[in-house]
């Protein structure tokens, strides 16, 4: 397939790229408009990602560090010693390293990332800061199933889900996926969960549209991404940002929404939208307490226990198998 802009020469796409461009066409052709929000982490969106966690709106990640480091020892107490920690989507090491403060007695960390580059690049700084600490990366997309590496036969198994990433999935995905990791970790794991809790519909929709627009921007960098990895012809000015609570489903909505009537060219189709009409972009799913251990307990784990914040804003699981 060879995109085409209509005044520049074709260029051929990566394999990678082709994935994207097919669920690109097939989000851009339904009734709702959507696109994944895994699409959201190029270069780009990382940097506004890393920006949006410290924006003063955005309280998920540094609350969740707070709990971690507030309820450490009660964590590491919890976790069996000499263990195998998985870190599913590992990103950053930020909190596996404020967690590893506790964990004197871990075995080895196994970050699991599909970025190859990133998780080496991440695996060596921590082997730099933590030398007596085992690290083996799996390269890996965790939404499916994959082994872990034989070299880790015989020790105990925790999982860790930092992040609330898990809200990024619609219940019934969230619930394949603790299935699929205890598949992974195995009989007798351990699961450490970040999960965010629902709360007034105004602080959830202001962290989700800060004043300084940096989410707007990482919104909108997906249409710059189309743009500049499909030969795309977005003008992201001509698209707004918005974030809306749909406390229907428990979840925070982001959407693109169509300032005017246009078409879009992508390589060699086009795409129309009326004014107004939206794409949506990601949907972050809040649990209360409750809710999150009747999903996991569907999941097959046993509830051990919750960890919060004084003002409830976020939650950590602890379940096992
Ligand atoms: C990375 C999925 C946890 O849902 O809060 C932040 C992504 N989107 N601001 C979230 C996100 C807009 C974030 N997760």
């Amino acid at each position: 397939i060879k995109p085409t802009f209509p005044d520049a020469t074709p260029f051929p796409l990566e394999t990678a790229e082709l994935a994207f461009l097919a669920d690109v066409r097939d989000g851009l052709s339904r009734p709702q408009k959507a696109l994944s929000p895994k699409y959201f982490y190029d270069a780009a969106g990382s940097a506004l990602f890393e920006e949006i966690t410290r924006l003063p709106e955005y309280y998920p990640t540094r609350t969740e560090i707070g709990i971690l480091d507030r309820s450490g020892p009660e964590i590491a107490a919890l976790l069996p010693t000499q263990a195998a920690l998985v870190e599913f989507g590992s990103g950053s090491t930020v909190k596996l390293r404020r967690l590893l403060e506790h964990l004197d007695t871990l075995a080895a960390y196994v970050p699991v990332d599909v970025s190859g580059e990133f998780l080496r690049a991440q695996a060596e700084a921590l082997s730099g800061d933590f030398p007596s600490l085992r690290v083996e990366p799996v390269v890996a997309d965790f939404t499916r199933d994959f082994d872990l590496p034989g070299s880790l036969d015989g020790l105990p198994r925790a999982g860790f889900f930092p992040g609330s990433t898990i809200g990024n999935f619609e219940p019934a995905e969230a619930e394949d996926l603790l299935r699929r990791f205890g598949r992974i970790l195995g009989q007798g794991a351990h699961m450490i969960v970040g999960v965010d809790l629902v709360k007034d519909p105004a602080t959830l929709e202001t962290a989700y549209d800060d004043d300084a627009g940096v989410t707007a921007a990482f919104n909108l960098n997906l249409l710059s991404r189309i743009n500049r990895e499909l030969a795309g012809r977005f003008d992201p000015a001509a698209f707004a940002h918005r974030a809306v609570f749909n406390s229907q489903a428990s979840r925070i909505e982001m959407h693109l929404v169509a300032r005017e009537e246009q078409a879009v060219l992508i390589g060699s189709d086009t795409f129309t939208f009326a004014a107004g009409e939206t794409i949506h972009t990601e949907s972050s799913y809040k649990y209360t307490a409750a809710t999150f251990r009747a999903l996991a307990e569907r999941a097959g784990w046993t509830w051990l226990t919750v960890w919060t914040d004084p003002e409830a804003l976020f939650s950590v699981h602890a379940l096992r198998l």
